[in-house]
């Protein structure tokens, strides 16, 4: 584990005052502001930003480092948005290409895993016109019915937003509706970049930064948890990250119903985005680190390694990363259609445990709201599951 007097050295060797002025703050616990942030992206090499984040995430937490076994569904993937970085939606006026699953195809999924130790499924997919919001009602109440230990995550704010509006209630009501079906927390996706120079170019047809940011307010008041996303590395500049950032902060000060933070990185493959490079993995690491240093009020950092690919997510627990969501099947499609090289996203327990074993971390399986449920300190991995890794 890295000690404060090794970060220190690190601060002090820095000739950039500005530079040593922000890690003395990070070592003193105290806030980074906006400015701080965007100069850190612009002049922060990767061993300064990642030893300060490295520092914060062990002073928070250690070596440990979270999975959860959850599954997805996905209920269609037909949506009425056009976003130009998506490879996964079908237009809805090209349906007849996508799919759209009933409630029974939905249970018939959460019976593949009955009797096995899973703790939570996350609901999420395109913006069906005909999936309204008493459709989801349904849904929720029959795998609730069918086994009520599974912690219910679900919808976007962009899917809340359109049922809500498309059944006339308030966010606060379709809110309260959903809790009473059996919904629990709601996943981080939609949020992309709030600010309008991007979001106009990238999304301008679904919900807005504030738009969003109400419906996560709104589940925190109602006592539901949440995460939040940013998708990275495309045509934003540093200061609409750094914004992006700041508004979830101010928010997490407001209600403290954020769980995690989760930097999505932006894959070009059959997208209306294809011509846009895909960021370095030094960039990576180096969003990773300072998103722990910006995010102080955020317990926890995501790589969402179904996206980063296995080996970039190991990396990613020595740049600040605290949690590597689940050990998802392969149901979940958006990355392996936008290109991600993890084309059959599948890890069963023991191969994510030995993952996070290989970089020296504690492996311990948390629920959703971050209870741990074991530690896996003394497993000991085989040949077998290292070879399953290359
Ligand atoms: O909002 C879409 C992203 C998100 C691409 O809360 C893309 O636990 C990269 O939010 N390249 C949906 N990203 C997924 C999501 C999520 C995933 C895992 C865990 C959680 C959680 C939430 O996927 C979308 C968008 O930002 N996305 N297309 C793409 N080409
Ligand atoms: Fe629809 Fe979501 Fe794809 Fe946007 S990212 S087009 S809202 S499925």
């Amino acid at each position: 584990m890295q000690g404060t007097a090794q970060v220190q050295s690190i601060i002090s060797n820095t000739s950039d005052k500005e530079l040593q002025l922000i890690g003395e703050k990070v070592i003193n616990h105290q806030r980074i502001s906006f400015d701080d942030g965007v100069y850190l992206f612009e002049k922060a090499s990767l061993p300064f930003v990642g030893a300060l984040a490295n520092f914060v995430r062990e002073q928070k937490h250690g070596n440990k480092t979270y999975f959860n076994r959850n599954f997805h569904i996905e209920p269609t993937n037909v949506c009425v948005f056009d976003c130009k970085f998506c490879s996964y939606s079908r237009l809805y006026a090209h349906k007849e290409e996508g799919w759209e699953l009933s409630i029974d195809d939905m249970l018939n999924i959460v019976k593949k895993y009955d009797g096995q130790p899973v703790t939570e499924v996350h609901i999420v997919g395109g913006v069906h016109p005909k999936m309204n919001l008493y459709f989801f009602v349904d849904l929720l109440k029959a795998i609730h019915a069918h086994r009520p230990d599974l912690h219910l995550k679900g919808f976007t704010a962009v899917e809340l937003d359109y049922m809500f509006r498309k059944a006339k209630v308030s966010v606060d009501e379709g809110m309260k509706i959903l809790k009473d079906a059996g919904l629990q927390s709601l996943p981080g996706g939609g949020a992309e970049i709030f600010h309008p120079e991007i979001r106009q170019q990238i999304c301008e047809d679904k919900v807005d930064a504030d738009g969003w940011l109400n419906i996560h307010k709104a589940a925190h008041k109602a006592g539901m948890h949440s995460n939040a996303t940013m998708l990275f590395g495309h045509i934003e500049k540093y200061r609409h990250r750094v914004d992006h950032m700041e508004r979830l902060r101010q928010l997490q000060d407001e209600t403290g119903g954020f769980n995690t933070f989760i930097p999505l990185k932006f894959r070009n493959k059959d997208n209306d985005m294809s011509h846009v490079a895909e960021s370095s993995v030094a960039e990576d690491m180096r969003l990773y680190s300072i998103a722990r240093l910006y995010m102080d009020n955020f317990p926890h950092l995501k790589a969402y390694w179904p996206m980063l690919g296995r080996q970039n997510a190991q990396l990613s627990l020595s740049f600040g990363v605290n949690d590597l969501d689940g050990t998802i099947d392969d149901t979940t499609k958006i990355y392996s259609m936008a290109g991600s090289e993890e084309q059959t996203p599948s890890m069963n327990t023991e191969q994510l445990v030995t993952l996070i074993k290989q970089v020296k971390r504690q492996p311990v399986e948390r629920d959703t709201l971050y209870n741990e449920i074991k530690d896996y300190s003394n497993f000991i991995w085989s040949e077998e599951i290292n070879a399953s890794l290359n």
